[in-house]
C-alpha cells in the first residue's frame, strides 16, 4: 500500500496539552499510563509544560537525567560531536570509542568495556558474557548454563530479560520465555548459597537496590556476602547498576557502599545524562574476551555521537560532585519525609531509599484514593513523581538540585500528604 498524502510534520505550537495527549492516544501504543502532563523543555531539575507551567523534576526519567535536564556542557558535547561524526558502525574504527572505553575502565577499574544502546540490551550482553564464560572457563556442558536471579527483579523488557522476570505485568501473555534460570528470594543469602550449589549456574544476576521493585534496600552486607558466596562456587556476580549507579545512591555505584567489585558490572540511563540511549558491561578479560568478532554486537552500540555525550556525562558527575550531592541532600530528603510521617502515620508507612533514589509508601485512603492521587495532586503543585505498585511513589530528584530547592519541594510534598 502506498501512503496517500505526507504526514505533517512537526506539531504546530498552538497544540494545547489536551490536543498533545490525545495525539498520543489516538497514534501511540498505549503501553503507558503516563500523568497527564505534557512536557516541552527542562533545564536541570526544572521542567515546563507546553502552557509553560513550571514543575520540579522527581522522576529524572527514572533515573537518566541524573546530571540534570540539559545540562550546557553535555549538550555542547552532543552538537560539537553531531557536526563531525555521528555513526560508522563498528564496521570501522572511529575516534571517540576507544578513549570512551578507557574513560569507564579506568573509572571503574575493569579490563574492557562492552557499548551498547538501552539498558536491556547491556543486560543482554552480560547474559551472553556470562553464558559464555561458563562454557569455556568453568567447563559447563553445552546449552546447560543456568543463571540466578531475583525474585521482583526488573532488568528490562526484552523476551530474554522477561524470562526471568516476577511480575506479571511484564510476563503475562508474552510467553514462551528463554529457559536456564532460577529465581531466588532477594536478600536471601541463604536461598543464593543453596542455589549456586548446582555447577551448571554461571552467573548471579542481581541489582544492588531493587529499583522497580519499590527501591527496596537490601540488609547491610548483603552484596558483600553474596559475592563470597558466588566467589566460592565459582559463579560470576553481575552487578545492574542501570539505575542505582552514576551517584544516585550517594555512591559513585550502590555496589560502593560494600566495597563490592563485581565480576560484571552494567551501566545505562545515566551514562549519558539522559541525552541518549547510551549502555555499557565492564568485566575483566577472561569475561570480556569470550565472545569474539562477529558473535555479538549492535548497529549503534559505541557509536561516536554517544561516547562523546558519554564522556562529558561522565566529567560532570565527577566534576560537580553530584555524587557527594546525592549523599547529603537524600538524608536531607529522607529527614523531611520521616517527619511528614510522623505527623501522618495513617497515611504514610514507610521511608526508605538511599542518597536521592528514595520510596514513599502511601497507605491507601479509605475512600479509594491511592498514591496515584498524591502525585497527580503533586503535579497540579508543581511536582512530578510517579507511583509504581498502586502504594509507592519514587522520589528521585536530578542530582544537581540545591538543598533550597529540595526543601521548597519537599514543602510542597509535605502540604499534600498532609491533605490527602
Ligand atoms: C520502563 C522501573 C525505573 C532498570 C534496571 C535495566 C533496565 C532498567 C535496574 C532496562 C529500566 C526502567 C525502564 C522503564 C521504567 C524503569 C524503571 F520503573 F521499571 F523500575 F527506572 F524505575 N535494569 N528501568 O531499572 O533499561 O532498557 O529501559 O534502558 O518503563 O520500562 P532500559
Amino acid at each position: 500500500m502506498s501512503v496517500s498524502t505526507p504526514p505533517a510534520t512537526a506539531a504546530p505550537i498552538e497544540l494545547s496539552s489536551h490536543d498533545l495527549m490525545q495525539l498520543e492516544d489516538q497514534y501511540g501504543a498505549h503501553n503507558y499510563h503516563p500523568l497527564p502532563v505534557v512536557l516541552s523543555r527542562g533545564e536541570g531539575v526544572h521542567l515546563w509544560d507546553v502552557e509553560g507551567k513550571h514543575y520540579y523534576d522527581f522522576l529524572s526519567a527514572y533515573s537518566a537525567v541524573n546530571q540534570g535536564h540539559c545540562h550546557p556542557r553535555i549538550i555542547k558535547a552532543l552538537t560539537d560531536q553531531a557536526q563531525k561524526l555521528t555513526l560508522t558502525s563498528r564496521a570501522f574504527f572511529n575516534d571517540q570509542l576507544g578513549r570512551a572505553e578507557k574513560y569507564l575502565c579506568e573509572l571503574f577499574n575493569y579490563d574492557k568495556a562492552l557499548l551498547m544502546n538501552s539498558g536491556a540490551e547491556a543486560v543482554e550482553t552480560a547474559l551472553k558474557l556470562a553464558r559464555r564464560w561458563g562454557y569455556e572457563q568453568k567447563g559447563i556442558a553445552p546449552n546447560q548454563a543456568r543463571i540466578v536471579v531475583a525474585e521482583h527483579n526488573f532488568h528490562g523488557r526484552t523476551t530474554g530479560i522477561i524470562s526471568f522476570s516476577t511480575d506479571p505485568d511484564s510476563t503475562g501473555g508474552f510467553g514462551p520465555f528463554v529457559p536456564g534460570y532460577q529465581v531466588v528470594p532477594y536478600d536471601d543469602l541463604g536461598a543464593l548459597e543453596a542455589a549456586v550449589q548446582d555447577p551448571h549456574v554461571c552467573a548471579f544476576l542481581v541489582e544492588p537496590i531493587q529499583g522497580e521493585a519499590g527501591v527496596v534496600v537490601p540488609s547491610d552486607g548483603y552484596l558483600a556476602h553474596a559475592h563470597e558466596i558466588c566467589k566460592r562456587h565459582k559463579v560470576l556476580l553481575i552487578a545492574d547498576e542501570i539505575q542505582t549507579g552514576l551517584g544516585r545512591t550517594g555512591e559513585l555505584l550502590a555496589s560502593c557502599y560494600e566495597g563490592l567489585h563485581a565480576d560484571m558490572l552494567v551501566l545505562g540511563k545515566a551514562l549519558s545524562g539522559g541525552v541518549l540511549p547510551v549502555s555499557a558491561v565492564l568485566a575483566r578479560n577472561e569475561i570480556m574476551l569470550g565472545i569474539k568478532p562477529g558473535q555479538h554486537g549492535s548497529t549503534f552500540g559505541g557509536n561516536p555521537l554517544a561516547c562523546a555525550v558519554m564522556v562529558a556525562a561522565l566529567d560532570v558527575l565527577l566534576e560537580e560532585k553530584l555524587t557527594e550531592n546525592a549523599r547529603a541532600l537524600g538524608e536531607v530528603f529522607r529527614e523531611r519525609m520521616r517527619r511528614v510521617q510522623a505527623k501522618r502515620p495513617e497515611v504514610v508507612e514507610l521511608v526508605r531509599g538511599k542518597g536521592l533514589l528514595n520510596a514513599v509508601v502511601i497507605k491507601p485512603h479509605p475512600d479509594g484514593r491511592t498514591a496515584w492521587d498524591v502525585c497527580v495532586t503533586l503535579m497540579e503543585r508543581g511536582v512530578l513523581a510517579k507511583p509504581t505498585h498502586g502504594d509507592i511513589i519514587r522520589f528521585a530528584p536530578p542530582l544537581v538540585i540545591t538543598e533550597e530547592q529540595l526543601h521548597e519541594a519537599c514543602d510542597v510534598i509535605e502540604e499534600v500528604i498532609l491533605a490527602f
